[in-house]
């Protein structure tokens, strides 16, 4: 009897660490859609993109509200590489960028070197 609840809880760690390390969502933030349609998220930058994962809806126009509280050369530049825009954050200060993912699927947005990066995950 003793045998089988060790053997039990062995197999529910297991099943824990399994959910646990692949299958637990990845914690991404859901735009706040505003009065006017347009979806928006604020996005700290400071050596990272918090949070680095978005989620939202297609067709609808999503503004990302780059917030960088660093003067790290590194987050100089923000590309949206999808979406042919690369563009200079000011330190310190918030920048807009605009854009309306025309499909589902996943987008990406990094630094101006690849190194800092971040999804947007969007859904029908
Ligand atoms: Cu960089």
């Amino acid at each position: 009897m003793q045998q089988i609840l060790i053997l039990l809880a062995g197999v529910a760690a297991i099943a824990w660490v399994n959910w646990y390390f692949f299958m637990a969502p990845k914690s991404a933030r859901v735009a706040t859609v505003l009065a006017s349609g347009a979806q928006q998220v604020n996005i700290t930058v400071e050596g990272g993109y918090s949070p680095a994962f978005i989620r939202a809806k297609r067709g609808q126009p999503l503004q990302l509200v780059f917030d960088r509280k660093e003067k790290s050369p590194c987050s100089d530049e923000i590309v949206l590489g999808d979406f042919g825009i690369r563009r200079f954050l000011k330190p310190f200060e918030k920048t807009v960028i605009e854009v309306t993912p025309p499909s589902a699927g996943t987008y990406e947005f990094a630094c101006g070197m690849s190194m800092l990066r971040g999804q947007i995950e969007v859904e029908e």
